[in-house]
């Protein structure tokens, strides 16, 4: 896969020479460039901004320098912003399937509009914060991205179990030693009993989904609770996905 990522800070994406991003940069699974916009500036003082159209706070990317970049670099542009859709994981696998990414990082108010309108660029954000520009985001997506590049991840087995916990959390892992600080790990892990681990992690998941995301228990389709699942779910007194309030 190709990427190219635009930015006027283009030394935030030194991380990208690191650890598994890094190795797959070396194995040639990924090539990436990151770009400095003012080298499309024309003027003396490589001006990228100005004041916003409507008048209002801060300043708007000016859509010149963007225009010629993105002419020269091409690829399928995506631009982060605090008003874009959500990234999700999802979204991370279609666009690993691209064979190249255009990444374009805005600062102060953001980038001009039509910038986007004229490349058919997709805004994405990474959740509901606001962050100083998109340098980070694109950090945040390359990495979701890249895991998920054909070599990548050596462990097979590492994607495949992503699909078995679909739509809930997971169940809290241990390591040795099996008492830390006082703090036992739960007897069940240490039992050898592979169906009763099982059925213990599900149900973590189930009571941590719950409680942290009642989001993602709601949307869950019905079909994929076993009678356990409901059983656990009534007796902690939690909502059953597909027992809804009567509708009228
Ligand atoms: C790209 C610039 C900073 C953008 C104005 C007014 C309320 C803010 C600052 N998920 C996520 N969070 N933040 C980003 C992101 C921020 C960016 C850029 C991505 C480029 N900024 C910025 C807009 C405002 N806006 C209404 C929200 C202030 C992505």
């Amino acid at each position: 896969m190709r990427v190219d990522i635009v930015s006027v800070f283009p030394e935030y994406f030194a991380p990208l020479d690191l650890s598994l991003i890094g190795k797959a940069r070396s194995s040639g699974v990924l090539s990436i460039n990151v770009h400095d916009l003012r080298d499309w500036t024309h003027d003396v003082h490589r001006t990228v901004d100005d004041t916003p159209y409507g008048g209002g706070p801060g300043m708007v990317m000016r859509p010149g320098p963007w225009g010629d970049a993105l002419d020269q670099l091409g690829g399928t542009l995506i631009v982060p912003s605090p008003a874009g859709v959500p990234f999700t994981q999802k979204m991370a696998h279609s666009l690993a399937a691209e064979a190249h990414l255009t990444f374009a990082c805005g600062r102060y108010e953001g980038i001009d509009q039509r910038v986007v309108e004229e490349f058919g660029g997709l805004e994405v954000s990474l959740g509901d914060y606001v962050l100083f520009g998109g340098e980070v985001a694109v950090l945040v997506m390359l990495e979701a991205i890249t895991r998920l590049l054909p070599g990548v991840l050596g462990n097979a087995d590492s994607l495949a179990d992503e699909s078995h916990a679909h739509g809930l959390l997971e169940a809290p892992m241990y390591t040795k030693p099996f008492e830390w600080r006082g703090h036992t790990v739960p007897d069940v892990l240490v039992s050898g009993h592979h169906g009763k681990i099982a059925r213990w992690r599900r149900d973590q998941s189930l009571l941590r989904t719950a409680a942290r995301r009642p989001d993602l228990l709601a949307a869950l389709d019905p079909a994929t609770l076993d009678k356990r699942d409901i059983a656990l779910l009534r007796e902690a007194g939690l909502p059953v996905p597909g027992e809804g309030v009567a509708e009228w």
